[in-house]
């Protein structure tokens, strides 16, 4: 950082240095190597497909509703290949579903949750100027990129369309399925990339570029999340990505890497080799997937404890033990990912193992969520919209995780496994629960981004309507899913006798999911108008405790004015004697 008296003093100096720092266009908001706006564009870009993956949703809902009834328009649009005469094909739903799992996760939350949230905030939060590498950071959003456009180039290839086999992309089917499966394959091996690149990024900015004084103790939350959430992304990818290329050379070199000896496929035994093993693409997915789930959840954690502390006006309850769950819980995602497997016949023994870790890996995330309720205890809350959101998240995420314990345990998983209760639980952790901890972050670092804070009522409209949809959407799947309806049905159940009595509630939930669409658009207009018309802020305009408070709104090339500096730990709110309800972590 330059001194402000020296730069007065050699004016043309000043010049010249502006001059050099001049870049154009393409260099300052495409291929830009600032973290700020590398986390702008992964933002749009997760956003954009959030957006995309819902439509995609919004269709599915159609055909769970009025199984085989025509949507008239549509049907000329997507073509007799798809929806002929209007009536979605199976074929057309799997796609549907395949791809709406793959995007929301990989293409969705995790570019804003990570890229997004982790390159704006993370660099903000520990008084950094920059990521540390700025040049991977640009390589990383451009892997994204690709590997976004790879997915959707998948939709209108002649043949086929995109891939049917699910966003676990299950063998031995998926080695014999379509080509969209190739393309799916090929995106996948671009997104990890992505995401390898980004998670030793993460990781060497939080150790080396931290502010003076800034020790681990007194991080934000958040940066812990994001912290964790690198290393789950480090170490968990890389044999799914190995699994990826295992795959797509099963389907294009030869091999059989998962294909078992004497496969017949339609009355034909496969010419391959043979020998190959199903379930080692099972073991490989769910190592990557297990630990995905907490790459989903953790900065959506990360965001709510920040805007809980804010509008509570107090420190964190419990900061320390919330932080040593969340390293335990970074621990353990590593040792439970068969108990997405009971099915596959794996003994008691492993099973008990699995399980037992299942029930021990559950008592971190009880013990942050317990922590963030008490944090409420006895608090004058300001009921902002960020607020809001991050509220809601609580007890949304907590149905999403308590009704994940039966799936955990052998016995009660094994008539739940495979039908719309799955659905209902974990769609509770990442749509209610994630999508609400990203929303209200998107409220709360808005007028950092823009210097402008987003509208107040029609984010309240946007939160409320989101808040009743979520719950009409999602609940009735608890009990279509007890009742021992199915998922992953293009006719949401109507051609099973058994599934006649819970039916009407596919249509309480299309109903609900195409409200909740209409909802979104507060936001969307929010969003844009308030980049112009929002009311006008200061560096800290919720009087916040952390560093990234203390850079002006938006911040410059660079971040601070002056490097900043950590006296105490990030939630020093409401302190005894002090002479603001608020003692800035950035204040000498
Ligand atoms: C409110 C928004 C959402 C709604 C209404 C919704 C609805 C659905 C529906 C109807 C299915 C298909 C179930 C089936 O065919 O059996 C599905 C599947 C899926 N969704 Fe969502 N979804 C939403 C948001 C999300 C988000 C935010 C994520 C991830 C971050 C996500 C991840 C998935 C995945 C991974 C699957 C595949 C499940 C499987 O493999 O069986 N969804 N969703
Ligand atoms: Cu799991």
């Amino acid at each position: 950082m330059s001194d402000p008296g020296t730069v007065a003093a050699h004016p043309s100096h000043a010049a010249h240095e502006a001059h050099h720092e001049e870049l154009g266009f393409w260099r300052k908001y495409v291929f830009s190597t600032d973290h700020k706006v590398i986390g702008i564009q992964y933002a749009v870009t997760g956003l954009l497909f959030l957006l995309f993956g819902f439509s995609l949703m919004m269709l599915m809902r159609w055909n769970l509703a009025y199984p085989g009834a025509a949507i008239p328009w549509l049907g000329a649009i997507l073509g007799d290949s798809r929806m002929p005469g209007g009536t979605m094909l199976p074929e057309f739903y799997n796609e549907l579903g395949a791809m709406h799992g793959t995007i929301m996760v990989f293409l969705g939350v995790v570019p804003l949750a990570v890229g997004g949230f982790g390159n704006f905030v993370l660099p903000l939060q520990i008084g950094a100027p920059d990521m540390a590498f700025p040049r991977i950071n640009m390589l990383s959003y451009w892997c994204l990129f690709l590997g976004g456009i790879t997915m959707l180039a998948s939709f209108v290839i002649p043949a086929g369309g995109a891939a049917q086999s699910g966003w676990t992309s299950y063998v031995p089917l998926s080695d014999i399925a379509g080509s969209g499966q190739t393309w799916w394959l090929v995106g996948m091996i671009f997104l990890i990339t992505s995401s390898l690149l980004g998670a030793l990024n993460f990781i060497t900015t939080t150790i080396q570029l931290r502010a003076k004084g800034l020790t681990f103790m007194r991080f934000p939350f958040f940066v812990w999340a994001q912290f964790v959430t690198a290393f789950l992304l480090l170490l968990a990818f890389p044999p799914l990505e190995a699994a990826g290329v295992m795959q797509l050379m099963d389907r294009v070199a030869g091999t059989s890497f998962f294909l078992p000896s004497g496969l017949v496929v339609s009355g034909q035994a496969l010419t391959n080799a043979g020998g190959g093993n199903p379930l080692l693409w099972q073991h490989l997915f769910w190592f990557l997937a297990h630990p995905e789930v907490y790459v989903l959840i953790l900065p959506a954690m990360g965001i709510v404890a920040e805007i809980i502390a804010n509008n509570t006006r107090k420190p964190l309850w419990g900061y320390r033990s919330m932080v040593y769950s969340l390293v335990f819980l970074g621990f353990m995602s590593f040792i439970v990912w068969a108990h997405h497997m009971f099915m596959t016949g794996m003994g008691t023994a492993m099973a008990a193992f699995f399980q037992t870790t299942t029930m021990i890996i559950s008592i971190p995330s009880v013990v942050i969520l317990t922590s963030l309720m008490i944090s409420l205890w006895g608090a004058s809350m300001r009921f902002n919209t960020p607020m809001l959101f991050a509220l809601a998240f609580l007890p949304m995420f907590g149905i999403g995780g308590l009704t994940g314990l039966p799936l955990g345990l052998n016995i009660t998983d094994i008539p739940l496994h495979d039908t719309y209760y799955v659905i209902a639980h974990f769609h509770y952790v990442v749509a209610p629960g994630t999508i609400f901890g990203l929303m209200a972050g998107i409220y709360y670092w808005y007028p950092k981004a823009t210097g402008r804070r987003m509208n107040e009522t029609l984010g309240k409209i946007h939160f409320t309507g989101s808040l009743i949809c979520m719950n009409i959407i999602f609940m009735p799947m608890f009990i279509m899913g007890l009742a021992g309806v199915s998922r992953r049905l293009a006719d949401g159940g109507a051609s099973y006798d058994f599934a006649q009595p819970v039916l009407h509630w596919n249509v309480w939930s299309s109903w609900g999911a195409w409200t909740l669409g209409l909802f979104q658009l507060p936001f969307i207009f929010n969003f844009f108008w308030s980049i112009w018309n929002g009311e006008k802020v200061g560096e800290n305009p919720w009087e916040a405790t952390t560093i990234e408070w203390s850079a002006p709104s938006p911040p410059p090339h660079g971040n601070f004015i002056g490097a900043p500096e950590a006296y105490r730990g990030p939630y020093e709110y409401s302190v005894p004697g002090a002479p603001k309800d608020f003692w800035p972590q950035f204040e000498a």
